[in-house]
């Protein structure tokens, strides 16, 4: 089943999005560079697209460095786009998007006319964060968890110069099933919205092909990668368990525990830098959606044209 998670708050922060967007002059979205397409919102698109934006790439710290660069270049060939890559904790390079931001809108500044900056981007995602290391003052909430940050604030970088922080926003329906557990995995769906042992998973597929060194080095299951990259998903998650200590009275190994340990390993990067999708992978994705999609409204004509009995 696939993951959707579009709670009350999400739909203030839409309205709150709306309603704001006029007096924007530059928007940054946070995507997370552990998947940069499954989290770039097509909702934030609709509501941000004819303001100039720039795409930052963040916790690239927790990022594949190789398939970071494929996604730079795959954001930057796009018309209208310039993307950069971030982690939010590193002072130098944040101060630099400050710039940017400049250089995109050239009119504004001065005590006249401040530059107003929205920041957004999926839940987690690191904006309050980015926000306070910007900001000296660090006014901005932060967690380890969805849902953070509860409504627009806006803080004074300098006279000149807005920044507003927002709840992280999904959308009302994530099309791409393998998004919805991608977003799961890095943490910005909420807890009761998904089904961990599933995310875990699906987690682990995505790891095998390309990564199986990793959970090698992490697990010590005594396998080479080709043999582990072979095993099935859930004899992999099991091993996991059982070599970790998830194990229940009688023996038998703990799915559940299991899972957590799996999901808060590539969460926290204990298993290494690792980027779940390609910009290719990603883009079969969408169009396999767009024609699921497509083919879901033809049948749904079809079944309108049919006389009722
Ligand atoms: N490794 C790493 N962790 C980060 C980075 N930026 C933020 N985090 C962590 O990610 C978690 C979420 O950060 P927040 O700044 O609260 O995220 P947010 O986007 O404001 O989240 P919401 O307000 O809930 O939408 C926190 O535990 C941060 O410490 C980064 O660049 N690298
Ligand atoms: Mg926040």
């Amino acid at each position: 089943m696939a993951i959707q998670w579009f709670p009350g708050h999400m739909r203030s922060t839409q309205k709150a999005i709306a309603a704001r967007i006029a007096d924007i002059d530059v928007v940054i979205e946070l995507l997370d560079a552990r998947l940069p397409g499954s989290s770039a919102n097509p909702l934030l698109a609709e509501l941000t697209g004819h303001k100039p934006t720039l795409k930052v790439l963040n916790k690239q710290d927790l990022a594949d460095p190789e398939r970071t660069q494929q996604w730079l270049a795959w954001y930057g060939a796009q018309p209208g786009t310039r993307a950069l890559a971030l982690d939010a904790a590193d002072a130098a390079p944040a101060r630099r998007l400050i710039e940017g931001c400049r250089a995109l809108a050239p009119q504004r500044g001065g005590l006249a006319k401040p530059l107003r900056v929205l920041v957004c981007g999926v839940p987690n995602v690191g904006k309050s964060t980015l926000i306070n290391t910007l900001n000296a003052k660090r006014q901005a909430k932060t967690g380890d968890e969805a849902g953070i940050t509860k409504q627009e604030q806006r803080i004074t970088l300098a006279d000149d110069f807005y920044l507003w922080d927002t709840p992280g926003m999904l959308w009302p329906r994530i099309a791409v099933p393998q998004s919805g557990f991608h977003l799961a995995a890095s943490g910005a769906v909420g807890r009761n919205a998904y089904d961990e042992e599933l995310v875990a998973l699906e987690l682990l597929r995505r790891l095998q092909p390309h990564y199986a060194y990793l959970l090698e080095a992490r697990y010590r299951l005594g396998l080479a990668p080709a043999a582990l990259a072979a095993l099935p998903d859930e004899e992999l998650l099991e091993a996991i368990g059982r070599k970790r200590g998830a194990v229940m009275a009688g023996g038998r190994v703990s799915r559940q525990k299991a899972a957590e340990i799996v999901l808060n390993d590539f969460r926290s990067g204990v298993l290494g830098r690792i980027t779940l999708e390609t910009p290719e992978e990603f883009a079969a994705w969408q169009a396999a959606a767009a024609l699921e999609d497509a083919q879901r409204a033809a049948r749904k004509a079809a079944q309108k044209r049919r006389p009722r009995p």
